[in-house]
């Protein structure tokens, strides 16, 4: 089964789903913990965490090395674990999923190879004005390094992107876009399929930021025909320390190695080394083995409840929650696209979002508060930060109404 496969009769049971993640037991200043923190990181459920455990207590090995027991099963489960992220996301071949640390490392390989390669002085990299700090400063460093500029297509007040100006923006000197698919801070998404389709009518490739929509919408990288997407294993119920990089085969052959070292390497010698192939080539040194295939158990866990069925819960929980929270005077909205996921932030008159995360907090709701690695977008706004409350399949309307009683608290408290 792959993502664009349609789901129109699976079932989602919320509560049967929240029975998976043990930590939803937990309570904070003794009460039930309602963990609106998912764009941060979700919570990992119980399939996941035996996962780690069994590989731990049952056939920790290394990969690609021994020809003993441990380590070719250890190996078996480390590339089963590819080809299921590869059906995930409908990769052409395996080998276009590279291991990485998550998305931050993702950006950061193409940056430093891609740009090694094939940047010049006097080239740009388009980015947006609405991206994470992972997807800004990587590409400030390559450009710095080879006077190539950075240029931004700029956002309108409601957080969209001024798809006018990026046309302009647009230009045979652009040699990569790369963009966010979905806004962490405001929720936005974005017209990908559009830019993906201009951008290489110039023969342009594009690098999406996947982190904030593979674990809230189906995803297809042929589909979209996108050259590279970057995501985190531990923002869709994975553990943290893994993440993927998808690149086409075409452009992964192109760009030199990433990070030297074992595993990356076909043959060495003082003289010269010759490079393995593909995936390997951007793997050195032993891997997060036990993180790579709990990985792959999330993304089991995500099939089995089905992303659509995910998709469509979600997208129901924010729509409620976004009529519950409208109705709060002096509450403002950051952010209102017409098409929106995962996240939705917010400022209540003129509180602090510290303040009002601190009350939260107290609540035993946790929100994140503060610019959420997106400064300059911040900036735009004239804001010091955001209250973001984001979403996971696991929440409830329940949870909604609690949020909302408690910023009513927050409001007399503090207003
Ligand atoms: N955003 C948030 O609370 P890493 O840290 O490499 O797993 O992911 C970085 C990253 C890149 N792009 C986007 C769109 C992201 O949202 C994130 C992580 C978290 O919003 C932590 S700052």
């Amino acid at each position: 089964m792959t993502n664009s496969d349609t789901i129109t009769d699976q079932v989602f049971d919320v509560e049967s789903i929240r029975k998976d993640f043990p930590i939803l037991q937990t309570k904070v200043y003794g009460k039930p913990l309602i963990y609106l923190d998912n764009a941060a990181t979700t919570q990992k459920p119980l399939q996941v965490l035996q996962t780690l455990e069994k590989y731990y207590t049952e056939y920790n090995s290394n990969v690609h090395r021994g020809v003993h027991l441990l380590s070719q099963q250890a190996t078996e489960a480390y590339e089963a674990a590819r080809k299921k992220i590869a059906a995930f996301i409908n990769a052409k071949h395996d080998h276009e999923v590279i291991f990485t640390k998550g998305t931050t490392n993702s950006i950061n390989l193409v940056a430093y190879t891609y740009g090694r390669k094939f940047l010049k002085e006097g080239d740009e990299v388009l980015i947006s004005a609405m991206e994470h700090h992972s997807n800004i400063v990587p590409w400030q460093i390559i450009c710095e390094e080879k006077n190539a500029v950075l240029k931004v297509i700029p956002i309108d007040e409601a957080g969209e992107l001024q798809m006018n100006e990026f046309d302009k923006l647009l230009t045979p000197k652009v040699k990569i876009v790369a963009v966010t698919y979905v806004s962490n801070s405001l929720g936005t998404v974005n017209p990908v399929r559009e830019i993906i389709a201009k951008a290489h009518a110039l023969n342009i490739p594009v690098l999406l930021d996947g982190a904030q929509a593979v674990q809230h919408m189906p995803l297809d990288v042929q589909e979209l025909d996108v050259d590279f997407l970057a995501f985190s294993g531990h923002k869709m119920y994975g553990p943290t320390g893994i993440g993927i990089l998808y690149g086409k085969e075409k452009w992964l052959n192109d760009m030199p190695p990433y990070e030297g070292g074992g595993d990356m390497i076909s043959h060495v010698t003082f003289a010269k080394t010759t490079y393995n192939e593909l995936p390997f080539k951007f793997e050195a040194g032993t891997p997060d083995i036990s993180g790579a295939i709990a990985l792959g158990s999330a993304v089991d866990y995500i099939q089995q409840a089905g992303i659509h069925a995910i998709q469509q819960w979600e997208e129901e929980l924010i729509a409620y929650a976004y009529d519950k929270l409208a109705a709060i005077p002096s509450l403002r909205f950051i952010g209102d696209a017409r098409h929106r996921a995962g996240a939705i932030s917010f400022l209540i008159g003129n509180i602090h979002p510290f303040d009002t995360g601190e009350i939260l907090d107290k609540q035993s709701i946790a929100v994140r508060t503060g610019h959420h690695c997106t400064q300059p977008l911040m900036e735009l706004f004239h804001i010091p930060g955001t209250v973001r409350a984001s979403f996971a399949c696991y929440n409830t309307k329940a949870e909604v109404d609690e949020l909302v009683r408690a910023i009513e608290k927050a409001k007399r408290m503090l207003e």
